[in-house]
């Protein structure tokens, strides 16, 4: 559940991108960190470890409004791909308000981007969550490559809860507020 802040009157809600290694997760925290106004963002931060680095942001979207007079503060988080790092994943997961699944449209990497989201149900469920009953939306990133799946594949393979989808090309920051908003806005329906 979201943290509240009652000295500073918000909301603290924690968004974690998950996916398959390389799918695109730094990629679309760092164009959202890049537009940004630096008044209503923190800092990028990269949390490393000897094995592996976790990197997070918060910022107050500005457009948002309060709800009940508390202001919403969202924490955005990615989480290393690797398999070998699955404490690291599992621990990211704690407190999760929203997940932001980013699938890799590379037909190569179809079999890896299924293993993850199982990955995730199974980390999930650490915490007594389930993929119906926390808020999570997909991204099909890497649009742009010329052996990119149908996205028919991709929803066939990924979205197996008919949750809200978005095509993107995080690189070229396409469809990364899109998906983003579509996150904050399952977070903030929950917390009316
Ligand atoms: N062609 C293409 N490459 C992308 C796209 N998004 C990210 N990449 C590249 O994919 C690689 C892995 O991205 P990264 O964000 O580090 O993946 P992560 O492991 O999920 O954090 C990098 O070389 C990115 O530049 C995209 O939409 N299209
Ligand atoms: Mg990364």
């Amino acid at each position: 559940m979201a943290l509240v802040n009652y000295a500073a009157r918000e909301i603290n809600c924690k968004i974690v991108y998950y996916g398959t290694g390389l799918g695109g997760k730094t990629t679309n925290l760092k164009y959202i960190h890049s537009q940004l106004a630096p008044t209503t963002r923190g800092e990028l931060i990269s949390l490393a470890t000897e094995t592996e680095r976790t990197l997070f942001f918060d910022f107050l979207p500005l457009d948002l409004g309060s709800v009940q007079g508390f202001k919403t503060r969202f924490s955005l988080y990615t989480v290393p791909g690797q398999v070998e790092y699955n404490a690291s994943r599992k621990l990211i997961l704690n407190g999760v308000d929203g997940i932001i699944f980013v699938a890799d449209s590379d037909v190569m990497r179809a079999k890896e981007n299924v293993e993850s989201l199982q990955n995730m149900i199974e980390n999930l469920a650490e915490y007594s969550l389930t993929l119906d009953n926390i808020p999570w939306v997909l991204q099909y990133n890497k649009r742009d490559l010329a052996n990119a799946m149908p996205i028919e594949r991709m929803e066939k393979d990924c979205n197996i809860r008919g949750v809200p989808s978005f095509e993107a090309v995080a690189s070229e920051g396409l469809g990364v507020f899109a998906t983003l908003k579509a996150i904050s806005k399952l977070i903030l329906n929950r917390l009316q």
